[in-house]
C-alpha cells in the first residue's frame, strides 16, 4: 500500500506511535510517507520511511500559523502526486478535520485517538464539532479502552482499541548501566515525560522526598517541558535536589530506561503511558495513578497503582516495590507481559486489518 501517515513531531508520544508505525509499515514493504512540520525526532536518517514537511506558513497580518489549512493543501496535493491509497492521521485536532477538508470521500482514512485531543483539546467548544464531524467519516482507533469509552461520549464515535507497540529488541534490561546514573548502592527511580502540567512531576517529587526519609534513592527525570521551573523549585524546597537528576531530552530513551529499579508516572490523566509500556518491556516494574488506560497495561503483577493525589500511598508503593522480595520475579514478568501483549507484530497486524477494512470500506479512487 502507498500510505501517509500525519503526526506531531515533537517530543509527545503520539509523534513517536505513529514514527514507529511508519517504521514497521516501511520494513514490511509498504510505501509509508510521513507528514509533521519537521521531521520527527525518532525517524532515524535511514529510515525508509519518506518525511514530507508540511509548511507553517506565516502571514505578519494573522494571528497564528495557518496549519490546518497547511495540512489540508499538503495532502491534497501529495496524494495526489504520489498515488496515496489511505491517509492515517495520529491525534485528531487538527488532523482529523484538515483531512477530511482534504478528501472528503475520496479517500479512506483512519485516524487514531492518542489522549487530550479526546479529553482536553477535543472538548474546546470551538474544536469539538469540527472533529466529531470528521471522524464520524473515518474510521477511528483509540490507544486503550478507556480513550476508546472517553470517545465514544466526545464524538459519538465507537474507536477500534488498539493499545500501544513497543519494540522488545530496543527496549531490554541495562542493570550493567545504573552506575552511569546512580551511585553506588542507591535506588534508582526514573521518570520520562514532557513536564506538562498533567504529568504532576511535582507531585512525583513531593512523593519521592517521602521515600528518601527511608530508602537511599535517585529520581532520575528525563525529559523537559514549561513544569521544569516548577520540578526545580519543589525538589529545593523539599531539600532533596541532590538526589534529583535532570537528564535532557535523548532518542535513546531505552539506555536510561533499562537501568532504572523502578519507574513512575503520577499524572492526572493519561489515555496508555507510553513511557511506562518502554519501562515495561525494559524489565523495570511502574507505580503509577490509576487514571484513564494505565490500568490497561499496569497490574499488580508488573507495579503498583495508586489514586491521583495520594502522595503517601505512592511513597508506601515505591517502598513497598523496592524491598518486595519478588521484585526480580516482577521485572521478568514486567518484560514477558511487554512481550506478549504489546509486540509491534501484533499492534502492526491489528493496523493493517483496520486499514483492509477502510479500504473495503471506501475502494480507492485517485485523490486528483
Ligand atoms: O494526549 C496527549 O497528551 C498527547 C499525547 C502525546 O502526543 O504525547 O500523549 C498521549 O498519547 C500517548 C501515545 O499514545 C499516550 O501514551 C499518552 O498516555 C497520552 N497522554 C495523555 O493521555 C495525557
Amino acid at each position: 500500500m502507498k500510505l501517509g501517515l500525519v503526526a506531531y513531531p515533537g517530543l509527545g508520544g503520539s509523534g513517536i506511535v505513529a514514527t514507529e508505525l511508519a517504521e514497521r509499515l516501511a520494513r514490511l514493504g509498504h510505501e509509508v510517507y510521513l507528514f509533521a512540520t519537521e521531521r520527527p525526532f525518532r525517524l532515524p536518517k535511514e529510515s525508509p520511511v519518506r518525511f514530507i514537511e508540511v509548511p507553517l506558513p506565516y502571514y505578519p497580518v494573522f494571528p497564528a500559523p495557518l496549519y490546518t489549512l497547511s495540512l489540508a493543501g499538503t495532502l491534497e496535493s501529495e496524494a495526489g502526486r504520489l498515488g496515496l491509497d489511505l491517509v492515517h492521521t495520529h491525534y485528531a485536532v487538527p488532523h482529523a478535520a484538515a483531512a477530511y477538508l482534504a478528501f472528503e470521500d475520496r479517500l479512506p482514512l483512519v485516524h487514531t485517538l492518542h489522549g487530550t485531543d479526546v479529553n482536553l483539546l477535543g472538548m474546546d467548544p470551538a474544536f469539538r464539532p469540527p472533529t466529531a464531524r470528521a471522524l464520524q467519516k473515518g474510521m477511528t482507533t483509540a490507544v486503550s479502552q478507556a480513550l476508546a469509552c472517553q470517545a465514544e461520549r466526545a464524538f459519538g464515535v465507537r474507536p477500534r482499541v488498539i493499545h500501544n507497540a513497543v519494540d522488545p529488541e530496543r527496549f531490554y534490561p541495562r542493570p550493567e548501566r545504573k552506575g552511569v546514573y546512580a551511585e553506588e548502592g542507591e535506588f534508582l527511580l526514573v521518570h520520562a515525560s514532557n513536564f506538562r502540567p498533567i504529568k504532576r512531576v511535582p507531585d512525583l517529587v513531593r512523593a519521592f522526598a517521602k521515600v528518601r526519609k527511608r530508602a537511599k534513592a535517585r529520581l532520575l527525570l528525563l525529559g523537559k517541558g514549561p513544569e521544569l521551573p516548577e520540578v526545580r523549585r519543589v525538589a529545593k524546597e523539599l531539600e532533596v535536589e541532590a538526589w534529583v537528576t535532570f537528564h535532557p531530552p535523548t532518542p535513546h530513551p531505552e539506555e536510561v530506561l533499562g537501568a532504572a529499579d523502578l519507574f513512575l508516572l503520577a499524572s492526572e490523566e493519561e489515555s496508555f503511558g507510553q513511557a511506562a509500556l518502554e519501562a515495561l518491556a525494559s524489565g523495570v516494574p511502574v507505580v503509577a495513578t490509576r487514571v484513564g488506560g494505565v490500568p490497561e497495561l499496569i497490574s499488580p503483577e508488573v507495579g503498583r497503582l495508586v489514586e491521583l493525589g495520594n502522595l503517601e500511598g505512592f511513597a508506601e508503593a515505591v517502598l513497598d516495590l523496592l524491598f518486595h522480595p519478588r521484585l526480580q520475579e516482577m521485572k521478568k514478568r514486567a518484560r514477558q507481559l511487554a512481550i506478549a501483549r504489546f509486540h509491534p507484530d501484533r499492534i502492526t497486524k491489528a493496523y493493517l486489518e483496520v486499514y483492509q477494512e477502510a479500504l473495503e470500506r471506501l475502494p480507492h479512487r485517485p485523490a486528483s
